[in-house]
Formats: structure tokens, sequence, C-alpha cells
């Protein structure tokens, strides 16, 4: 009895970038769910999903607590959020790469011209495992939007930000010198995750699968 209510807690982003195309993957793994835009969760109603509806950054945290057992999210969070948390599958949507960018203007041959300047960005975490692999001292300057703008503000010298067109670099005059990480939309589950729940991710997976298989 106590097995049957099992359900498995997904968490997919509320609004924003990865939200529809969370949906659509579920929708073509044929699960149902009624997608309430003001709510916090749903449940499928022919599978035994449970959906919450939280902030990309948060989807980590939330997993490593036992809110949600897993999440679709970008890799780019899940690597800095540093969490109890795998990245199980590439989902194929979301795809960008965070960048380097610096001033149109500034001379750039290598990366040793990143050293001693200061960069802004909100993935401090990655920036910094970066330049240490590469031997470069620079300050980096933890900003939570528009990094973009801080090279023409005086606030730094160059940024690491999410790119995924280029138009915003190019409008805010930057020019994209490195790429520091490749990403896109994964399936991440929580690193202890109890058998029970990991049984249905196996199903879930399966189905995933089998739906990029068809794409391809
Ligand atoms: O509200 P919440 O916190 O959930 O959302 P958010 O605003 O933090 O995230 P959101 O919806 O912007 O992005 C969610 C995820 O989408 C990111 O974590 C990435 O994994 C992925 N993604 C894919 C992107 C982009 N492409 C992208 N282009 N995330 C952000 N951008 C931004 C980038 O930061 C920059 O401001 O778009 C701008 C650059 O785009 P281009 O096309 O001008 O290069
Ligand atoms: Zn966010």
């Amino acid at each position: 009895l106590f097995v049957s209510k099992m359900k498995l807690k997904l968490a997919i982003q509320k609004s924003g970038r990865l939200h529809d195309d969370s949906i659509k993957l579920l929708k073509e793994c044929g699960i149902d769910i009624n997608n309430g835009v003001n709510k916090l969760k749903t449940e499928a109603s022919n599978f035994p999903l449970e959906v919450f509806f939280l902030r990309d950054d948060d989807i980590p945290q939330y997993i490593e607590d036992g809110v949600a057992d897993i999440g679709i999210v970008g890799e780019n969070v899940v690597l800095e959020k540093k969490k109890q948390v795998d990245i199980v599958e590439k989902l194929g949507f979301g795809k960008c790469r965070l960048s380097m960018a610096v001033p149109k203007s500034m001379e750039y041959n290598s990366v040793e011209d990143l050293q001693n300047t200061r960069i802004a960005t909100s993935y401090p975490i990655i920036v910094n495992e970066f330049l240490r692999k590469n031997n470069i001292k620079a300050e980096i300057h933890e900003i939570s939007g528009s990094v973009e703008i801080a090279p023409g503000i005086g606030l730094a010298d160059g940024i690491c930000d999410l790119v995924s067109s280029g138009s915003t670099l190019f409008m805010n005059g930057l020019k994209e010198v490195e790429t520091v990480l490749k990403s896109e939309a994964v399936l991440a589950a929580f690193k202890s995750i109890q058998p029970a729940q990991s049984k249905l991710l196996d199903k879930l997976l399966f189905r995933i699968q089998a739906v990029k298989k068809a794409k391809n």
C-alpha cells in the first residue's frame, strides 16, 4: 500500500527559458500534468510524479534538501551550486555557453590577457575554477543580473556570462573571447536517491531516452 503511493518529486523552472521545454518533454514522455500557472506544485494523472515549480537557481538546493528528488535545470546551475546532485541525462534544449567577454576595443590574444583584471559574473565558482586552471589571477565581482553592463559602467574589465545568440554582448560593445563551459538543460538527481524513487527515475529516464532517440 505504501509503495503504491510513492511518488517521484520533480522540480522544474516556474517561468523562464526552460519552463516550456520542460513541460513539453513531460508531454512527449506521455505524462499528463495540468499546468496551473500560479501553482507551486501539481501531480501527473498517469505517472507517479509530483511536479514542483521553482526558480532555477533554487532547484539544486531543493534536491539536496529532499523537497524534490530530481529536477530539470541548466548544467551551468548544477555546476555552480555544488550540491549533492548528479547529472543523469542531457536533455538537448536550453543550449548556451558560459563565456568570457571583454570590450571590443581591448586587445585580446590569449587567456593571459585576463591577468590582473576584474571580472563580473553570476558564476563565481565556475569562473574561479577556470581562472585557477589557467593560472590567471583576477578579481571576481559577483553580481546577480545585468552582468553585461559592468564594463561600461567601470565596475569590471570583463565579464563571464551565458551567451546564446551573442546579441546581448554585441549590443553592449563586448566580444566573446573564451568559452568556459558549454551548457544545456539536464535531468539532475539527488546523489543518495532512495531505491523506490530510483526505480521511478529509471522509468522516466527510459521514456526520455526514447523521446530523444525518436528525434535523432
Ligand atoms: O526566474 P529564474 O531564476 O528561474 O530564471 P533566470 O532568469 O535565472 O533564468 P533564465 O530563464 O534566464 O535561464 C534559465 C536557464 O536557461 C539558464 O540557467 C541556462 O541554462 C539556460 N539559457 C540558455 C540561458 C540562455 N540560453 C541565455 N541566453 N540563460 C540565460 N541567457 C541570457 C544571458 O544571461 C544573457 O543575459 O540571455 C542573454 C544572452 O543571450 P543572447 O542570445 O543575447 O546571447
Ligand atoms: Zn535564476
